[in-house]
């Protein structure tokens, strides 16, 4: 497979005025009539041929301007030549037959259970209809669906319906992937929305029967998106509905499609006895991404995939201010920068590394990752600190009035903040074109008053790129006394060369720098400094990510020397730990944050950076054991904690009481260490809500206990596909390192693994490499079955397959046993029979 390149773009042969469409379903056999009126594209001076792509479709006839012609498909679609096509504007009409039930890899036209849905982006038109499916071209759409079932929708406004059939409008010109179907025996919960014009919008979340009453919280995130995108950005819905419809095999989490976004059911459908809080925060961000896509996607688009960033890091960016708008927002900027931290700098580190805008792909479907998506959110972050809030609201407007309707660059979008602001942005623009992830080296002095602190940035190289260039980073710092008040408070350095110096003066004795607050850029900061400086930042920090970082920083320190050198954790660091706590002056949620022990995977990755090959058996002993030396320290404080945190009223999802639960049950972790799983126990029985029913469960799974309470669990909610999931998740998580392997051998022999839902696979695979001592055991047995998983599902579902691969990305970082175990399983991949294009180019690039 030949890759395809940015550099090779060239603007379409032909635009698109419009398309009608008509769809007759049938699981074996639907047909797709297509109408598309085309045009010679004026940015394309001369004749050209024009390329329609297609895949896995049986043309029944095709025409130009009503008169047949002899088309030829091959693999990949159909080429008219120029000679034979009108020089001005003409209609080509096909009819074709495509098997919806037969299509396992869920992306196109595909059946769940009973009900037929699309998923398009990126490339799943092609496998709908003959049609130029490239993200510039956009039309407006007509769809006639005929079927039998009950429901039948598709983008935009419905504008007739009878027995049998309905049609849809939509006035918005978009591209083939934001194209949606769906048709099914489903019924709605509804609402409405007035906008800040006045107009009203139908709102309806379109479920199995039965399921209507767990819609209650996505409805209400949805209506709470659609204010605050008004508020905060001054963009209006522009259609009479919005629909959402919820699908049980899906192979992400959600998809913007104009006016009819799909949904993984796993992010729609909740109730305080089967989500839980994670679950609805989740539900919430989700929600509002694929909302806030309305304008940051569909109103504008991009103009090819490898300006898929301009998408989504925005959008991202935009449901991470949702969520701290309505949340804390110290607690979800921690969370973020854990989930960055976890996801993309591990990208970064390794043969997967790929700069936010990549410059070539083979299966664009593997450049859904954390770099284009979470780095590419960290991009608008930094160029908003950059240009300041009020420059960055202009620059919006701008971007919104300039090119709405329009497929865009990266290159317009710096050139919208330019253009807004006055500022050169060329430097800036490296972030997208280089890879990998800065590291920071920060030494200082004071002399006479001054304080200084002496930068370098070291960008070190990545596959395919040797040679990089100093960045532009903002770098928010805020010094303390001695005695920690704040001298100065936070201010944006801006560092553009390999090495700076920064001075403050007039300052009475050496202060304490907080650097780099609030997470301000995305790179890694090597300072040296002391457990005691660490200690005082902890306690003394106003910046609340950096007091949170503090602490985290402190417990790697304490952790790694208890991985190389089998220390045990001294006491300054279970006092400072245990002042944190126990502070009630603190946010809840925060102190269960700092109570969270730094993960085994995370450890590995420090360890590595620091020049050691990480032991995941030596790993996994440390942490247990620095658990149950922070149990022991809180030991006397636990059950009053207990106590006092539990809800008495009725469950609400809102984040104050989240942050509650999740403290209790960080303490109930603890207790458990100590009481050998009593508490936790009673916990588990008088739970009222999943979170403590599975935060419970998995108090005791973690000192492996709680056989009993997983039967009880199945026996409770056996006939719950969303909340099994969690019942298998649990036991591969919490299995010991030795018997990871035999749990997935086990529970893949369950009756109720179905391993083509992506939900289940996800929830057993996945959960095998979420158990880092449990995938890298010294056997190989964890990477031999995630392998012979991969193998077998491939052929299948190639896109779920490809992004499970990724847990081989980290190979460089172990032992040369470990190392030539994860190549042995990557080369049986790369030898099995008919492997897909997404698989083969993943696990190519992990294999070099
Ligand atoms: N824009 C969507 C990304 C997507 C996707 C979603 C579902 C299944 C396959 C998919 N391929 C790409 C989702 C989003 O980022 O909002
Ligand atoms: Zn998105």
């Amino acid at each position: 497979d030949t890759p395809i390149r940015l550099v090779d773009y060239l603007p379409p042969s032909h635009l698109v005025d419009s398309v009608a469409l008509t769809f007759r379903l049938h699981p074996q056999a639907t047909r797709v009539l297509s109408q598309v009126c085309l045009r010679p594209n004026p940015a394309r001076p001369g004749r050209h041929d024009l390329r329609l792509d297609g895949e896995a479709l049986r043309l029944i006839g095709a025409a130009v301007d009503g008169v047949p012609i002899a088309a030829m498909p091959d693999e990949t679609g159909l080429t008219l030549p120029a000679s034979s096509l009108p020089d001005g504007p003409f209609t080509f009409t096909a009819e074709v037959e495509i098997a919806p039930e037969a299509n396992t890899a869920l992306e196109g036209l595909y059946m769940s259970r009973g009900m037929y849905c699309t998923q398009c982006e990126a490339e799943g038109f092609r496998k709908i209809t003959f049609y130029p499916d490239r993200p510039d071209v956009m039309a407006p759409f007509r769809v006639r669906i005929e079927s039998d079932l009950p429901v039948l929708l598709s983008n935009g406004n419905e504008v007739a319906n009878g027995p049998g059939w309905a049609e849809w409008h939509d006035p918005w010109p978009k591209p083939a992937y934001l194209f949606a179907l769906v048709a099914g025996d489903l019924v709605a919960h509804s609402a409405g929305f007035t906008t800040m014009s006045g107009r009203d919008v139908a709102l309806n979340i379109w479920v199995r029967p039965g399921d209507e009453a767990r819609c209650g919280y996505a409805m209400d995130s949805l209506i709470r998106s659609m204010k605050w995108d008004e508020d905060v950005y001054g963009r209006e819905y522009d259609l009479d509905v919005f629909n959402i419809v919820a699908v049980d095999d899906f192979n992400m989490g959600a998809m913007e499609n104009k006016g009819l976004n799909i949904f993984n059911s796993k992010y729609v459908l909740a109730l305080p006895e089967t989500a839980t809080d994670d679950d609805f925060a989740r539900i919430e961000a989700i929600i509002a991404h694929e909302y806030f896509h309305n304008w940051t996607g569909n109103r504008i688009t991009c103009r090819d995939w490898f300006q898929l960033c301009l998408k989504e890091g925005l959008t991202v960016f935009r449901d991470q201010q949702f969520s701290s708008d309505m949340r804390s927002a110290a607690v979800k900027r921690i969370e973020d920068v854990l989930t960055l931290r976890a996801r993309q700098f591990r990208e970064d580190d390794g043969p997967l590394a790929h700069p936010v805008r990549p410059e070539e792909y083979i299966e664009i479907n593997n450049f859904y990752t954390a770099t284009v998506y979470e780095k590419g959110a960290e991009l608008i972050g930094m160029l908003k600190r950059l240009v300041g809030d009020k420059g960055y609201a202009k620059a919006l407007d701008l971007y919104f009035r300039r090119h709405d309707g329009q497929a865009a660059t990266i290159e317009d979008w710096l050139a919208v903040f330019e253009d807004a602001t006055g500022r050169d942005l060329s430097r800036f623009k490296l972030w997208y074109s280089e890879a990998g992830t800065p590291r920071l080296k920060v030494t200082d002095d004071f002399r006479d008053g001054r304080f200084s602190l002496h930068v370098e940035q070291v960008n070190l190289p990545t596959p395919g790129q040797p040679d990089k260039h100093p960045k532009v980073i903002p770098i928010a710092v805020g010094l303390l006394n001695p005695n920690g008040d704040e001298v100065v408070p936070t201010t944006v350095l801006e560092l553009t060369e390999t090495r700076q110096s920064f001075h403050f003066d007039g300052l009475a004795a050496r202060p304490v720098p907080s650097i780099l607050r609030g997470f301000s850029a995305p790179v890694v900061l090597e300072r040296a400094t002391t457990p005691e400086e660490r200690a005082f930042l902890l306690a003394h920090d106003t910046d609340p990510f950096n007091k949170w970082e503090a602490g985290r920083a402190l417990a790697k320190e304490v952790l790694a020397r208890m991985v190389t050198d089998g220390a045990q954790p001294g006491p300054d660091w279970l006092d400072a730990l245990a002042r944190v706590a126990l502070d009630e002056a603190l946010d809840p949620a925060f102190r269960a944050l700092a109570l969270r022990l730094p993960g085994e995977d995370d450890m590995a990755q420090t360890l590595h950076a620091a020049g050691h090959v990480p032991d995941p058996d030596r790993i996994h002993a440390a942490r247990q054991r620095m658990a149950a030396a922070l149990a022991e320290r809180l030991d006397p404080a636990l059950p009053g904690l207990i106590d006092a945190l539990a809800e008495p009223g009725p469950f609400t999802p809102e984040a104050r009481a989240a942050g509650r639960r999740a403290l209790r049950l960080a303490a109930l972790g603890l207790m458990t260490r100590r009481d050998g799983g009593a508490r936790a126990a009673a916990v588990f029985r008088a739970a009222n809500n999943m979170t403590e029913e599975v935060g419970a469960l998995s108090c005791l799974l973690d000192v492996g206990r709680g056989q009993e309470e997983l039967a009880l669990f199945e026996s409770r909610w056996g006939r719950d596909r969303l909340v099994m999931d969690k019942w298998f998740t649990l036991q591969i998580l919490h299995a010991a390192p030795a018997e990871a392997a035999a749990k997935v051998d086990r529970l893949t022999a369950h009756p109720d693994f179905d391993w083509k839902n992506p939900n289940r696979f996800r929830a057993v695979i996945g959960a095998l490499s979420a158990n880092h001592a449990g995938f890298h055991h010294a056997s190989g047995a964890g990477y031999r079955v995630l392998a012979d998983w991969l193998i077998r599902l491939d052929p299948l579902n190639p896109q779920t397959a490809a992004r499970m691969s990724t847990a081989f990305e980290t190979r460089a970082r172990y032992d040369a046993d470990r190392q030539a175990l994860m190549a042995d399983q990557l080369d049986r991949i790369l030898a099995a029979p008919a492997l897909s294009r997404d698989l083969a180019e993943m696990a190519g690039r992990m294999r070099r």
